[in-house]
């Protein structure tokens, strides 16, 4: 639904700042979860700040208590260590706001809606493309840092925000019932993508099972690592906070790994329908695999690291199993901006995994060059 302005500054604001006047309240930024806006406000002192307001999606995350204890506990342990190396807390990680009540996000009980607010991190840039290798590489070294740091965090008092959430085989078990039941009627157009999904049902427990069988940890992951993920600064063009953290839950290395690849090497935007362009750019490939290793390669065992293709190639054929359950269930999950959206998203990952498959042996090879 469209929010409108009004609620957000006569309701939303004061809750947590008073004495403020509201400037400006614009919608902000690309996520296909959450409603995000960047208002500016002039505080009671004369200051004027710009504010990441985001209402959280309820639908999509059902336990907005735990997610936002998730969030308080990862950054207030980054922040420490970000300030032991003598970074700079405020930008390095999000900052939250308390309301004025001391609560950690407001849920108005006139709509049910849940809010939060963070700091802006201003001079930075979020990219849906990376601009070059450079930026890329950049990226990589943020979210393989990140993964790095949270190896300390203690895992176990986490809430998994969304259960199963790169779980491959109950994702490919959703998109088999949503082609049984077709609800929207629209199964005869994708049977393709449906036969193109099914005919990949063994790889999708290949990481699974490879866990279960004790060769590769559970860690804290982020596991939505696009890129627009991750900030950059304008200035020295380096990966500097890693946000969006609703989805920071144990998982396996190769979900950060491959959705990064997904999202950010593919040479088209995730949702081109013009496939003859997309595919995997190779020079991308290899400086985040340079980039994530060297940062997070420390503490990733041998298994790990030889399996980081096969998280690229999971992650975005999982990605594709979603879009297409999303579609046959009536683009319930995903915001969409146009009719078939979701069903030119799933194509799109099909079309990635595809050419995946053809670079196989290289991508072998890229990770073996920075596997020392
Ligand atoms: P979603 O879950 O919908 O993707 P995000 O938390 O990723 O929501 O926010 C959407 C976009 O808003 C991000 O991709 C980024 O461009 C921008 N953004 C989010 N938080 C900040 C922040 N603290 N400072 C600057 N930009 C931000
Ligand atoms: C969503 O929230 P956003 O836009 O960063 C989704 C990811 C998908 C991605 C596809 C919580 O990410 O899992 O990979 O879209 N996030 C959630 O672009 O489902
Ligand atoms: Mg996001």
């Amino acid at each position: 639904m469209q929010i409108p302005q009004e609620m957000i500054r006569d309701s939303v604001l004061p809750q947590f700042f008073s004495g403020i006047e509201v400037l400006e309240t614009p919608p902000y930024g690309s996520g296909h979860i959450n409603d995000t806006f960047a208002p500016v406000l002039r505080r009671a002192d004369g200051t004027v700040t710009r504010y990441i307001l985001q209402r959280i999606n309820t639908r999509v995350f059902q336990d907005p208590d735990g997610l936002m204890e998730n969030i308080q506990g990862i950054t207030s342990y980054l922040k420490e260590i970000i300030q032991k190396n003598g970074g700079n807390p405020l930008r390095e990680t999000l900052t939250l706001f308390p309301t004025r009540s001391g609560a950690s996000f407001f849920r108005d009980p006139e709509t049910g809606f849940c809010w939060r607010l963070y700091l802006f991190v201003e001079n930075t840039l979020s990219l849906d493309k990376p601009e070059n290798t450079e930026d890329f590489y950049c990226s990589a070294r943020a979210f393989g840092r990140f993964q790095q740091l949270l190896t300390g965090y203690p895992a176990a008092s986490l809430h998994e925000t969304i259960p199963k959430f790169h779980h491959t085989v109950n994702r490919l078990d959703n998109l088999k019932k949503a082609v049984q039941e077709d609800k929207m009627g629209r199964l005869n157009e994708v049977e393709a993508e449906v036969r193109f999904a099914l005919e990949r049902e063994k790889d999708a427990a290949v990481l699974l099972d490879l866990h279960a069988a004790g060769e590769i940890p559970l860690r804290v992951t982020h596991n939505d690592t696009k890129l627009n993920n991750v900030l950059i600064d304008e200035q020295t063009r380096q990966g500097i906070c890693v946000i969006d953290l609703d989805t920071v839950m144990p998982g396996l290395a190769h979900y950060d790994f491959g959705d990064s690849i997904r999202f950010g090497a593919n040479t088209a935007a995730e949702d081109e329908t013009d496939l003859s362009k997309v595919s995997l750019d190779l020079s991308l490939f290899e400086a985040y695999t340079r980039g994530f290793l060297e940062e997070a390669g420390g503490v990733l065992n041998q298994t790990e690291k030889e399996l980081l293709p096969m998280g690229a190639k999971l992650m975005t054929f999982e990605c594709g199993v979603r879009f297409l359950t999303d579609y046959l269930e009536g683009d319930v999950y995903f915001k969409t901006h146009r009719e078939g959206h979701n069903l030119d998203r799933a194509r799109n990952q099909f079309q990635l995994v595809a050419d995946m498959e053809a670079k196989w042996e290289e991508m072998a090879r890229i990770i073996r060059k920075y596997n020392r």
